[in-house]
């Protein structure tokens, strides 16, 4: 039996490299690049700083600007030239703001098919689009592969998605990717990879896979990819690193654990409804509600091919008088080409709003939407609040149909504009500059890291002990996202590097009064339903509960990154062995939990002392997870494995 693209790549970083191992297995693979972002990226190299290695070990890393940029006070700023100064002290590449966001450059610039990536960033997947195997986690985890270390995960199953037949006028690859959701749900992904197959792959471009790729975070996959081919290769071509292809597929006769296939023929323009990606209808079905802002760019989408098709639509037209449509480009070089085509003059004219070349609005920084206003944005999260205006309602969308409601003022599909469809296809050669990335310092020894007043100490944790009591200090839903846990946004996300004060935010969006309750009673546990911490790769959202002393989050199930984050902060994950006794913790009951017999697979039991009542419950641990845990968080951990 063949081998499937994944099994490929994993196999040739395993570390343990004897044999495949199957699906859920525990494995640690060598990781080639890593990537970080500002806002998770302070807090990364912080923990990397305390590990002591004088250089990273990885072939490539790289530190790019792009979410914390509105600089309304010293805190972004001097994030900025602490990051940029561990950069050149540490042998990683700094990509400064204004170069563009972190994916979207990385693929530009950086991406190799066949490597492994990880990035402190949930979207690192997007570099599944060129071939990789790029998966997000938590910054100490990218910390620790920093400092040689591998990457530890269960062995995921692999979907086949094949793809079928060739994508109608208007149609386009967000539309896959919101189909996928539709069908699989934010959770339909945890522990697997989604491999691209089929005919209907071909004539897709490397930009038009990494918004599949990229998206497909919100299934909760561990990663996305799609094969290398002459696609591959053309986009490294025009990029100047055609040196860097290789061709890489499955076998013919590679075997899948499960199949799905998208007949791209019938595919038609998709729309997520508020708040969450997988609430996906037709957008016929929603036509004529009345639009009030359009937001275009992200991670998702905001590459060349998006913003020329976006910009042909456009052409000659004008935004609704009662809609704000706004723009932020995925990259330097994208604003370059559109200038010297002429269609960024084409969007301005049209009466789009610029903004900058970053995560913007994608993460609430900057132009929130108005009270009770209806938001379009090609993004990849709507979640409730994350647009900075609780009362929104934000909808996700291609750039198609996002261009089609800033015309009209109302949900439409692109194809009852009744305009003429003009294909995208990629410049042979794009125009290279990358003088906005500085390489590392020839003489580390002699750079400073420059420590403004936002960078606090890292706060550490007692080693777990073996009676935890307190109470339920929150009792929450489904899919609650860490977006819930750990807000973002132009006020909060600029706390990053500063523990104490990011903590009075967590869980803001659900209960203001949580901060104050946590503290009040010493700590305490959270529980939840299914899916808990989905979304966002933000460790904060273990770290600052951790902080306001959360002892274990006992839940129906966990996401994965998020799972990661919290053994990493040694906060102890429990799942419910019955899902129904979920029923039997109120907020407010108080709890007791002995973890001195916690072994891989060992059954602990949950004493609800306000009820009087006793609750099975399981872990994920194995062996190496509770020894983080046992050592209060993975720092510890590692200091204590490598003294
Ligand atoms: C996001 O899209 O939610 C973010 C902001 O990029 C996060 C990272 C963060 O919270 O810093 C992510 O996706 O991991
Ligand atoms: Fe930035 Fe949004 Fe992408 Fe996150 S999803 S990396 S905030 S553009």
């Amino acid at each position: 039996m063949g081998m499937n693209l994944t099994q490929k790549i994993m196999l040739h970083h395993l570390i343990d490299a004897g044999r495949l191992p199957k699906a859920g297995e525990p494995i640690a693979i060598r990781i080639d690049q890593t990537l970080t972002q500002d806002a998770t990226g302070t807090m990364a190299y912080l923990q990397f700083e305390a590990l002591g290695v004088p250089k990273v070990k990885t072939e490539l890393s790289v530190s790019y600007v792009d979410h914390n940029m509105l600089q309304s006070g010293f805190e972004n700023p001097d994030d900025h030239l602490f990051l940029q100064s561990i950069a050149y002290k540490y042998g990683i590449y700094f990509s400064k703001p204004g170069n563009g966001v972190c994916h979207q450059v990385h693929l530009e610039r950086f991406g190799i098919p066949g490597k492994t990536l990880l990035g402190s960033d949930s979207h690192t997947p997007t570099g599944g689009g060129i071939g990789m195997i790029a998966i997000g986690a938590g910054g100490l985890d990218v910390a620790l592969v920093m400092g040689g270390m591998p990457f530890h995960l269960p062995m995921p199953k692999v979907v086949k998605v094949e793809l079928t037949g060739k994508l109608q006028p208007f149609v386009s690859a967000k539309d896959i990717i919101l189909e996928i959701l539709r069908r699989l749900t934010v959770k339909g992904g945890v522990g697997k990879v989604i491999e691209y197959t089929g005919e209907g792959l071909k004539r897709l471009t490397v930009p038009e896979r990494a918004t599949i790729t990229n998206m497909g975070a919100e299934l909760g996959a561990t990663t996305s990819v799609f094969p290398s081919d002459e696609q591959t290769r053309a986009f490294l071509k025009a990029q100047g690193r055609e040196y860097h292809y290789s061709p890489l597929s499955a076998d013919p006769d590679a075997s899948y654990d499960e199949f799905l296939t998208i007949n791209l023929d019938e595919l038609e323009p998709l729309i997520a409804q508020p708040h969450m990606p997988d609430k996906v209808v037709k957008v016929r079905a929603l036509a004529g509600t009345k639009v009030h802002q359009v937001g275009m760019g992200s991670c998702t989408n905001s590459s060349y091919t998006d913003l020329m098709k976006a910009a042909f639509m456009l052409k000659g037209r004008k935004v609704h008088q009662d809609v704000s449509a706004g723009l932020a480009p995925g990259s330097k070089q994208i604003i370059g080409e559109l200038i010297r085509n002429g269609a960024w003059l084409d969007i301005i004219a049209a009466g789009v709003r610029i903004l900058e070349s970053g995560c913007g609005p994608c993460i609430g920084m900057g132009f929130s939407p108005p009270s009770e206003g209806v938001s379009i944005r090609t993004f990849n999260r709507n979640f409730l609040g994350r647009t900075g205006t609780k009362s929104a309602s934000a909808y996700l969308a291609s750039p198609e149909t996002a261009v089609a409601c800033a015309l009209t003022g109302e949900i439409t599909d692109p194809r009852d504009l009744g305009i003429e469809y003009v294909p995208v296809t990629l410049p042979e050669k794009f125009n290279i500059d990358d003088s906005l990335i500085i390489a590392p310092s020839l003489e580390p020894e002699k750079v400073e890291i420059i420590r403004g007043p936002n960078i606090q100490p890292l706060p550490l944790k007692e080693p777990l002990s073996e009676k935890l009591e307190g109470e339920v200090l929150l009792k929450l839903e489904d899919n609650i996202t860490t977006d819930h846990i750990m807000p973002a946004g132009a006020k909060i996300l600029p706390l990053r590097s500063n523990i104490p004060k990011i903590s009075e935010h967590v869980f803001e969006v659900v209960d203001t009064t949580f901060p104050a309750r946590a503290k009040e009673k010493g700590g305490g546990f959270i529980t939840g339903g299914e899916n808990y911490g989905q979304g966002s790769s933000r460790e904060h959202a273990a770290l600052a509960p951790m902080y306001l002393g959360v002892k274990a989050v006992i839940v129906k199930s966990f996401a994965r990154i998020h799972l990661a984050n919290l053994i990493n902060f040694g906060i102890l994950p429990l799942t419910f062995k019955n899902s129904a006794d979920y029923d039997k913790i109120a907020q407010g009951d108080r709890l007791s939990i002995d973890t001195y017999d916690l072994k891989p697979e060992s059954e602990l039991t949950i004493v609800n002392e306000t009820k009087g009542e006793k609750i099975p419950v399981i872990h994920p641990l194995n062996e190496r997870s509770i020894a983080i845990l046992k050592a209060g968080g993975a720092l510890a951990h590692a200091k204590r494995v490598k003294s």
